[in-house]
């Protein structure tokens, strides 16, 4: 009997479906956050040299997550990705102080990309573990995120290792997917 409610309420209210585009600098953890959510596991990671996919079922929102190798060489690739991204996820490293002035070029670049001019951003300030990790509102401002005008952005403490902090950035996508979706279809 619950089986088949269930799947009559797949039938008539399918999850919905939504691309989200993990980049960030080579190292910052983003593979690791993938296979965390998807597995709920901690994996040990090589340098991802293209890229890995995988779907993440949370809050009636199928996410289909592209994480994108991050060194340098390879970072041209990421534009390939774009297309039809809802949430954008740029992952920090929040130990690595002589790095964020690269990330937050990195990151204005993209921005800067019409493809990506309608998706939420979202950073996550990873490696929160370490004692000396830099906060997040120091990452906000060293990243320039309080002069992004009107795009929609939040950043969210991370430790991929624990896992603490990734749901509440999904809560906060999904929030933000949906309200877009809402005001489109009201227009
Ligand atoms: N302590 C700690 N280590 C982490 C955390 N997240 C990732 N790491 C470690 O950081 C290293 C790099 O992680 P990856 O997930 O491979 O980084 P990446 O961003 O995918 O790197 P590229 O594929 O080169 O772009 C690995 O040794 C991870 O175990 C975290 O939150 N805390
Ligand atoms: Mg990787």
């Amino acid at each position: 009997m619950g089986k088949s409610i269930s799947r009559l309420a797949k039938r008539f209210f399918p999850n919905r479906r939504s691309k989200i585009l993990m980049v960030g600098l080579d190292a910052s953890g983003k593979t690791t956050i993938l296979y965390k959510l998807k597995l709920g596991e901690i994996v040990s990671t090589m340098p991802t040299i293209g890229f890995n996919v995988e779907t993440v079922e949370y809050r009636n929102i199928s996410f289909s997550i592209w994480d994108v190798g991050g060194q340098s060489k390879i970072r041209p690739l990421w534009r390939h990705y774009f297309e039809n991204t809802q949430g954008l996820i740029f992952v920090v490293d929040s130990n690595d102080r002589e790095r964020i002035p690269e990330a937050r070029n990195e990151l204005h670049r993209i921005l800067d990309d019409k493809e990506l001019s309608n998706a939420a951003l979202l950073v996550f300030a990873n490696k929160q573990d370490f004692p000396d990790a830099m906060p997040a509102s120091e990452i906000a401002d060293k990243l320039g995120l309080y002069s992004l005008g009107q795009r929609c952005w939040y950043i969210q403490s991370t430790s991929a290792s624990s896992g603490e902090g990734l749901y509440e950035g999904l809560d906060w996508l999904s929030n933000s997917i949906s309200r877009k979706e809402g005001s489109k279809n009201a227009k």
